[in-house]
């Protein structure tokens, strides 16, 4: 039985309505902030100056699609006094603080690497630096810490590549001990840069091995950004899934390497078949370990809609591989019939669910067009004016 009972009129059935009632996409607060490539940074007006700002931007995604709970921090870009009162403004905005990303790629004493560092001072910083962000983690009440590395070499023979893996699975142990029974630590893989020879976490397989070593609350984190090209995606998803070690997405999209653009811009049909996988392996079940994050940097394009644009993409490919019509899917995938399987799936990721999920929306007292009600806001007539003259937070701050 397909699961979009009426196509004509656009209805979700029950058990469609309830899965798409509890998806959650964590918002990243750099998203908010000014980006750029080494070219070139255009600002955009009414920046956030400040975290509070930040968040208050967020919110104002969550308002408008009842998709974005939650903000993601940067430690130390969003570095506060008192990170009880922070989480008590989010509150007061209607969203919550959610995952603590570390920063160890702003610091000249990083150069060689940061938990995998030959010095053992230089080390013990870095692993210093994680503790403090558990700490940060015990005052905002979130779950994750959030490991990206930007540990790597960029020259055969430059490092000892074993001894680099023994250092960090070290400096890993120490973080993850420290952690209350609570949280959780997920680690971050990507295949280059900043360093070109060889990352330290580079793929899935090495966060996979990490993780598995230090125990059941660690989990790896995909970022949607960072493979080879042509690698399929899908097939990671799906075998961490299997697993039991796929414990958050930093969705983004990419037409060359980390390109960090809008989730489901460059190949939606990929976005599809990474949510299929997702659905399949119960990564939306009630109680899933999986979180969803964006993990997007808008350089041209305004940061409030763009960030409206990416949990609305998500949230229709998820529809759409809710659709998949899994009984006859797996009737044709047992009967051997290749087209009929593969038309199935197609069927489902070609299903304009836009309607509906107006209707969602409607059903809930949230605008039908998101994008156009932000438009009509007047929010960004009202921070450009606000802000005007500003130094933004993050990346300078
Ligand atoms: C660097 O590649 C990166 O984009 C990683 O994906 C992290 O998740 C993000 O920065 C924030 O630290
Ligand atoms: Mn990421
Ligand atoms: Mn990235």
């Amino acid at each position: 039985m397909n699961q979009f009972n009426d196509q004509e009129s656009g209805v979700f059935d029950d058990a469609l309505l309830t899965t798409l009632g509890r998806q959650a996409i964590e918002l990243p607060s750099w998203a908010f902030g000014n980006a750029g490539t080494r070219f070139k940074v255009y600002g955009t007006p009414g920046t956030p100056r400040t975290i509070q700002e930040k968040i208050a931007d967020a919110a104002q995604v969550h308002r408008l699609t009842g998709l974005a709970p939650s903000v993601a921090l940067h430690i130390p870009w969003d570095l506060v006094d008192d990170f009880g009162k922070l989480a008590a403004f989010a509150d007061d905005q209607g969203v919550r603080l959610g995952t603590i990303n570390s920063n160890t790629f702003q610091d000249d004493d990083y150069k060689f690497g940061s938990l995998t560092h030959v010095d053992p001072a230089i080390r013990r910083k870095a692993v210093d630096h994680h503790l403090r962000c558990i700490e940060v983690m015990d005052a905002t009440g979130s779950r994750d810490l959030k490991i990206w590395l930007p540990d790597g070499t960029n020259y055969p023979g430059q490092g000892d590549l074993r001894g680099r893996q023994d250092r960090l699975a070290e400096s890993l142990r120490t973080i993850y001990d420290r952690l209350g029974p609570d949280q959780r630590l997920v680690l971050e893989y990507k295949i280059f840069e900043p360093f070109f020879y060889t990352m330290d976490v580079p793929d899935w397989g090495t966060a996979f091995a990490h993780v598995t070593a230090l125990g059941e609350r660690a989990l790896v984190c995909l970022d949607t950004g960072h493979h080879a090209p042509s690698t399929n995606i899908e097939f990671i998803v799906a075998q961490l899934l299997r697993l039991g070690k796929l414990g958050s997405f930093d969705f983004n999209s990419r037409f060359y390497a980390d390109d960090d653009l809008i989730v489901g811009a460059a190949d939606p049909f990929q976005l599809f078949r990474i949510l299929a996988e997702v659905v399949r392996g119960g990564g939306l079940d009630d109680g899933s370990p999986v979180a969803f994050m964006l993990d997007q940097c808008h350089n041209i394009e305004d940061k409030i809609p763009g960030q409206i644009r990416s949990v609305l993409n998500v949230q229709e490919m998820t529809a759409r591989a809710l659709l998949i019509d899994t009984e006859s899917l797996r009737a044709a995938q047992d009967a051997g019939d290749v087209l009929a399987a593969n038309a199935v799936y197609m069927d489902a990721f070609y299903t304009d669910v836009r309607p509906a999920l107006g209707d969602w929306r409607e059903s809930r007292g949230l605008p039908r067009d998101p994008m156009a009600a932000y438009a009509t806001s007047g929010y960004a007539e009202l921070i450009a004016a606000e802000r005007a003259g500003g130094v933004q937070a993050g990346w300078g701050a």
